[in-house]
């Protein structure tokens, strides 16, 4: 279906602003969806990029409270966080807005007002869970339970992330409070629902058979819901937080987050333009939907459901949402702090933003799942942008301002040899092909065909090897030079949707300003006599310690996780005070240390324990070296009946605190204390 498209309407789901934004959202949503944006602003397309903050629903409601806090607090912190970060990595919306702002209450409250004048709405009571306790009811993300389709047992009331089913809280198995843990009682209220059966015909021929282009994640979900029929779904809450459901009688209720935040869409665009019509009503606007894979059922059947009510808008073109991406083989969990946060990485590789585009968008999870690792990240920085586009870059312009003081040489065409005549061939080809992939989201086999620019740019460099004839043959080094450099200069523009810092510095290093789609490919982009400026490292490389601590940090994570997660054995049978009183704890300060030979894991100290200095032979010689544990004070049981271990006599027994995952601590006092202060 390709249609004639006047202008773009290009959304990026809202993140909810109840945390800062990670890896998984930059390559799930925001980079794909903006080197799709740059890449029509270079083509001089009429196209608008939209997004924001979600303000509203349970995810902040529930994170105020757990802090302590105003929802509003919660929102205007994590509103500018992510907003940031967004700015830090180039994302080039054309506004950011919040749907906490004036306009968007009004848009979203007209837009519910007239679907409920045209009587679109089904108005009815029903039994809702309630938390007796917390006297609340319990939308949406405030109760959990059992998928009944999955069997994933940490389901929300409104959808199940597991398998991307969206749910009625009531059709969760064994529901728990979110607020108290409580299982929750039933109590009536009254509420709208939107019947999405009634547009079940309606959407089944719009996507089923006007939409097999979807991508097959996109269209295979659709069906299923489709298949399993569709129900009415309420569009209204029992919250205090969100917009005000605009009808009388409708006190303490207020607009489901995922009616309000689709429209988030169409108020960020009136704040952006008083044009704001022509990018959502007219036919010959292309809307689409840049999403992760848990929005597909919001985007592609309930929000074209309401659109298709209200009447006057148009529908989206296409829906690209993206699989999830893994950090180093597990779930990204922001509970669990298992994430590479944005404005942490750029706090560690500060000026590296474009590693991190580049290795999400090589990567990224367009057809299934992915995995980010920190050494792929090191790899793809070492072996590709360092040495073959970083590489090429800095040759031609070293090796132009070493030849000419940096001034373009004149070439002689017609001594242009084949080898010369082919390069421009093939990089418009491969322009061709960068098209083709991008105006297909396809973005991972796009950037790989840019960096084929830079291939065939290395690749005639290394044939024609310049620096080998540069005083026999001068005349043909001209001719090598200029077209490397206008090779130079394609690159500059083709990976401008793919790394904007990078292609700026570029056109930095080649003193020009211009960024022109079209030119990738010509062989005069550059003329003749132009000077161009000195070279600087486009990328530097990174070494293996800057990955280890990277690796580090995560292992901290998967400690404290594991620490936070580890249940405490239960209790021993009790003992008598006397029973007790008969064990002698010292303190004592380890003098000498030596591993015992032919054993793993025992170590042999030298102990001062105030009454004498005495051996204890201790198992701990797999979590620390002998020179480490010198010096250091210790909790020896010093009654113990001496042991023969290893042909070792040993008189006593130091004390350690076993961790999660088996390793061991000493106990030691907090201060310093005296050889032989007693432990009772
Ligand atoms: N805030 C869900 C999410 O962050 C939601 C997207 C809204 S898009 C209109 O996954
Ligand atoms: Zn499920």
């Amino acid at each position: 279906m390709s249609k004639n498209f006047k202008r773009y309407t290009v959304t990026a789901a809202l993140p909810y602003a109840n945390g800062p934004v990670h890896i998984g959202h930059l390559a799930g949503v925001y980079i794909p969806a903006d080197i799709y944006v740059r890449y029509l602003r270079l083509q001089k397309k009429d196209v608008i990029y939209v997004c924001g903050s979600d303000e509203h629903g349970v995810p902040i409601t529930l994170k105020a409270q757990k802090e302590g806090v105003t929802p509003q607090e919660i929102v205007d912190r994590y509103n500018k966080i992510i907003k940031d970060s967004f700015k830090d990595f180039g994302i080039s919306f054309d506004i950011y807005s919040r749907t906490s702002s004036k306009t968007h209450a009004e848009t979203s409250s007209e837009f519910f007002r007239k679907l409920y004048d045209k009587n679109e709405f089904i108005e009815k009571t029903s039994e809702q869970f309630y938390d007796a306790d917390a006297k609340q009811f319990l939308a949406d993300r405030y109760i959990t339970g059992t998928c009944p389709h999955c069997g994933n047992d940490k389901a929300y009331g409104d959808q199940c992330e597991a398998c991307g089913t969206s749910l009625n809280a009531t059709d969760l198995i064994n529901p728990k409070s979110a607020v108290t843990g409580n299982t929750p009682s039933l109590k009536e209220t009254n509420h709208w629902f939107l019947p999405l059966d009634k547009y079940q015909p309606f959407l089944q021929k719009w996507i089923l058979e006007d939409h097999k282009e979807w991508k097959p994640n996109v269209y295979g979900q659709c069906k299923s819901w489709l298949d399993l029929g569709l129900q009415p779904r309420a569009v209204s809450r029992d919250l205090d937080w969100g917009v005000p459901v605009p009808v009388k009688g409708a006190e303490g209720k207020v607009l489901y987050v995922w009616f309000d935040a689709p429209i988030g869409y169409i108020s960020a665009t009136k704040e952006l333009t008083t044009d704001w019509e022509k990018y959502w009503k007219s036919d010959d606007t292309k809307l689409v939907h840049f999403i992760g894979k848990d929005n597909i059922v919001f985007h592609c059947i309930v929000f074209p459901a309401m659109l298709k009510a209200e009447g006057s808008y148009i529908l989206p073109d296409n829906v690209p949402a993206n699989e999830f991406l893994n950090l180093e083989g597990d779930k990204i969990s922001t509970s669990r702090n298992w994430a590479v946060w944005l404005h942490e990485y750029l706090l560690d590789f500060p000026e590296k933003q474009d590693v991190l585009r580049y290795v999400l968008t090589a990567n990224a999870p367009e057809t299934k799942d992915n995995d980010f690792t920190w050494k792929d990240f090191q790899d793809r920085n070492n072996n590709e942008l360092v040495a073959i586009l970083g590489n090429f870059v800095n040759r031609v312009v070293v090796l132009t301002n070493k030849y000419y003081n940096g001034i373009i040489p004149e070439p002689e065409p017609q001594e242009f040899l084949a080898i010369d005549k082919s390069i421009n061939d093939d990089i418009v080809q491969i322009k061709e092909k960068i098209e083709k992939n991008i105006e297909t989201y396809h973005f991972r086999e796009a950037l790989k065909e840019a960096m084929n620019i830079a291939r065939i740019g290395n690749k005639y460099l290394t044939e024609c090897e310049p620096w080998k004839i540069i005083n026999t043959n001068p005349d043909r080094v001209k001719n090598i030079m200029y077209l490397s450099l206008q090779i130079t200069a394609s690159l500059s523009q083709a990976f401008e949707p793919f790394l904007p810092f990078t292609s700026k510095r570029i056109r930095e290093m080649l003193n020009i300003t211009d960024v022109n789609w079209n030119n990738i490919g010509k062989c005069n982009i550059l003329k003749p006599l132009h000077k161009i400026n000195s070279p600087s490292l486009l990328f530097s490389k990174i070494e293996d310690v800057e990955i280890e601590a990277q690796i580090n940090k995560l292992m901290e994570t998967k400690k404290t996780n594991s620490l936070s997660q580890t249940k405490a054995k239960p209790q021993k049978e009790n003992i008598s005070f006397d029973d007790f009183s008969k064990i002698d704890i010292r303190v004592g300060t380890i003098l000498e240390a030596e591993n015992v030979p032919k054993t793993k894991k025992l170590m042999k100290l030298t102990i001062d324990i105030g009454i004498d200095k005495r051996t204890v032979v201790s198992g701990i010689a797999e979590y620390f070296k002998p020179e480490d544990v010198v010096g250091k004070q210790v909790s020896v049981l010093v009654n113990l009946a001496p042991r023969n271990l290893k042909g070792i006599e040993s008189q006593g027994m130091i004390l350690m605190a076993e961790n999660a995952d088996g390793s061991l601590s000493f106990v030691q006092p907090t201060i310093k204390v005296f050889n032989g202060g007693e432990i009772k």
